[in-house]
């Protein structure tokens, strides 16, 4: 029986027809170039108002922008990455024990993207948790390896508090008070998507992941930093963004793109697979509380400029989001203004 995930130690020579994209769909690397001007974003630099200047560029022009000096330690991110792809390195039968693809589940490990619901396959596999309240979730975590539990909690709790202080300077950025952006987005949840790329025979002919935007608040990305493969859409043209061994790749969500009047861009991304090298990549993404209503403060509009989005809840977008295929249009143009 073919196995249900990619990590299967199956060395693959050529890759399997479900996951072959059209002509037209394929990722061309040859006509993508290095993302060179996105703001790399010193957080210990003690000039908020230049720091405050490069999150507006970002946010407006890319969608994203990078961090370093951000306060999370080496030792914890290492130790993230270590027991990550410790995780995937586990035997076959361990992992399909966590395995499902029903993505109303608050920890499973799975493969693509939506496989109910997708009719061509993504070249990854998946460990998708609930990390917040840490004491709800962490129990339901995996036990194997047996450090799991601990370094990934730690992590998660110093990527809440980054995040915490990136909404605030987003929010000072649109010229808002600081809290006013997480004061709307309520008691927010935290999800983590492990991501696992493995070697693939014919990367020219699929995604990791197809372009898509992120459905929560605001993403923090752990890239390889050996292995590249995150590309942004700017401008029409996908950029490549190497990885900086330091940083932290941050993306506005769908929510921030609301809540910002359209202000900010939820940034198209894609991650592209390689022949020789695996690839990890840890997104945390911080999401609006369930009943948290998406609505631009008024400061905003105050020099009347249109409402761009109708007011809904985040469980009302979740919904749509995830029964939606993800090589679709923006999710956000289904609530806009008429
Ligand atoms: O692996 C990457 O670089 C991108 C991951 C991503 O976009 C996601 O998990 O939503």
């Amino acid at each position: 029986m073919e196995s249900k995930l990619i990590s299967s130690g199956i060395n693959y020579l050529t890759l399997p027809q479900s996951y072959v994209r059209p002509e037209s769909e394929r990722p061309r690397v040859s006509e993508v170039s290095d993302c060179k001007k996105v703001p790399l974003i010193d957080l210990s630099c003690g000039d908020r108002s230049l720091i405050l200047g490069q999150i507006r560029d970002g946010c407006r022009n890319y969608g994203f922008f990078q961090v370093i000096n951000h306060g999370i330690s080496k030792d914890v991110v290492e130790k993230m990455v270590k027991v990550a792809n410790d995780f995937f390195s586990l035997p076959l039968e361990e992992k399909l024990k966590l395995y499902s693809d029903d993505p109303s589940k608050t920890m499973r490990l799975s493969t693509s993207f939506n496989v109910q619901k997708e009719t061509v396959h993504n070249w990854r596999d998946y460990l998708r948790l609930h990390c917040y309240p840490l004491e709800q979730y962490v129990p339901e975590w995996p036990s194997n390896p047996s450090s799991f539990k601990e370094i990934v909690s730690n992590y998660c709790k110093e990527v809440r508090e980054l995040g915490f202080r990136l909404q605030e300077a987003v929010a000072e950025s649109l010229g808002l008070d600081k809290g006013c952006i997480k004061d709307v987005l309520g008691e927010q949840g935290q999800h983590m998507a492990i991501n696992y790329y493995p070697p693939c025979p014919e990367p020219e002919l699929t995604y990791g992941l197809p372009a898509h935007t992120d459905p929560n608040a605001l993403t923090i990305l752990l890239q390889d930093s050996n292995v590249a493969g995150l590309q942004v859409l700017k401008d029409g043209k996908w950029l490549a963004v190497k990885p900086h061994p330091d940083a932290f790749v941050v993306n506005i969500g769908d929510q921030l793109q609301a809540l910002s009047n359209g202000m900010y861009k939820s940034v198209w991304h894609r991650a592209i697979v390689n022949a020789d090298k695996a690839r990890l990549s840890v997104a945390s993404f911080l999401c609006p509380c369930d009943q948290a209503v998406m609505s631009a403060p008024k400061a905003l509009t105050a020099d009347g400029s249109p409402v761009i989005y109708r007011d809904f809840t985040y469980a009302e977008y979740y919904k749509k989001f995830w029964s939606r295929n993800l090589d679709q249009e923006h999710c956000l143009e289904l609530f806009k203004n008429q």
